[in-house]
């Protein structure tokens, strides 16, 4: 929990989770960490005072560099130092309402890896007080983050309120390397990440509360940085498959001009196809093996090969669906039309399978 001059509020935060909700919940031991940027009106003074009755409730102080690296030094310190199963994120100032801390823990308890807590699911919602504009900054400013981000099926992607596994989620990223750590815009790049490792991912619903006291510290230049992060995100997470639509591109070049080079060398034309398929193949694996899959390229010469063999079985499963989709869709929409049914079985059948083959199985991540 990060607090910034919320002397006003973290006392009865505190209260409120110790107090009332903290043992409601069984089968978690549940502990606070407050981190607090030293902050002028004695936040941390409040919080120190209730270290002595609450012995579950830890302080870290530091410089202030904006609410990321708040999250991030919070983060380390609760798996470094407290041995955390699991990290929340939750504001001080009861925009988070203590009572939706419970449901968070219970969908962790039952599997979940990843446990958003959501204003736009049923059940959750954004203060009826918020005036039309600020309802309206916040729906677009997800929905639009949500498209960006190519998940629509998570409803709300700027929610700091969430819960992460440790193992195998939050201790595989590098907190250190977040986008935009001194600002809110951290969230976004944590979430991208954690939905990335996280097995299971659910949404809890979450009833934002409107701001008792003090003022907010967003503001456009937070909300700005927020969409160019995004931004950012939504490409780098393209960039495979634009890498390899272009590699592809590539494959048919190479195949076509090796077309036309073994038929003038006078090769008989099932050779002269075969040939120039299997050049294009070599040029498709070689080029994908270095550049769209990098990340996970393939070493060594026994491998090479092996794999290889592998993307031409690959390869050959693309010869098999298209001879068996073609002539199907030929015959429902005429022979005329035999263009658009190479056009869909290529873009639909063919790309997606080849793409998918790809990322399990060729380029598989260890
Ligand atoms: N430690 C620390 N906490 C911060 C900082 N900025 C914001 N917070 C805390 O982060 C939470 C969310 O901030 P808030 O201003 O309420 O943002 P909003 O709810 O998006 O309007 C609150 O608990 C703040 O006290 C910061 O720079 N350092
Ligand atoms: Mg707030």
């Amino acid at each position: 929990m990060p607090a910034y001059n919320e002397a006003e509020n973290i006392g009865r935060m505190i209260e409120a989770l110790f107090g009332e909700e903290f043992p409601k919940i069984k089968d978690a031991d549940m502990h606070l960490l407050i981190v607090d940027d030293y902050s002028p009106d004695g936040t941390g003074k409040k919080v120190e005072g209730y270290q002595s009755k609450y012995k579950n409730l830890h302080l870290l102080q530091k410089q202030k560099e904006g609410l990321g690296w708040a999250y991030i030094r919070g983060m380390q310190f609760a798996m470094e130092k407290l041995n955390a199963d699991a990290v929340m994120e939750m504001d001080a100032d009861f925009q988070h309402p203590p009572r939706f801390v419970k449901p968070m823990v219970e969908a962790y308890l039952s599997g979940a890896d990843y446990c958003i807590g959501s204003r736009y699911v049923k059940g959750g919602s954004v203060p009826k007080e918020w005036a039309l504009s600020r309802k309206a900054v916040s729906f677009f400013g997800n929905l639009f983050i949500r498209l960006v981000l190519l998940k629509p099926s998570l409803h709300d992607l700027t929610t700091g309120f969430r819960l992460t596994r440790v193992k195998g989620v939050l201790d595989k990223i590098k907190l250190e390397k977040l986008m935009e750590p001194t600002r809110f815009a951290y969230k976004v790049d944590l979430l991208y990440q954690s939905i990335k490792l996280s097995k299971k991912t659910v949404e809890v619903p979450l009833e934002f509360a409107p701001r008792t006291m003090e003022k907010s510290k967003f503001n456009p230049k937070e909300m700005i940085s927020t969409f160019k992060v995004a931004i950012i995100l939504g490409i780098k997470d393209k960039q495979k498959i634009i890498k390899f639509g272009i590699v592809g591109g590539t494959g048919f070049i190479v195949n076509f001009i090796f077309l036309r080079v073994f038929r003038n060398l006078g090769l008989t034309e099932v050779l002269v196809w075969l040939l120039s398929t299997e050049l294009a193949i070599f040029n498709n694996y070689i080029f994908n093996n270095i550049w769209t899959f990098k990340d996970s390229e393939i070493k060594g010469v026994k491998a090479i090969v092996l794999k290889f063999l592998q993307f031409n079985l690959t390869s050959a499963g693309a010869l098999i669906i298209q001879s068996i989709a073609g002539p199907i869709g030929t015959k429902l929409v005429g022979e005329k039309y035999d263009f658009l049914v190479l056009a869909f079985v290529v873009a639909f059948l063919v790309l997606p399978y080849n793409y998918l083959m790809y990322t399990k199985v060729i380029w598989k991540k260890k």
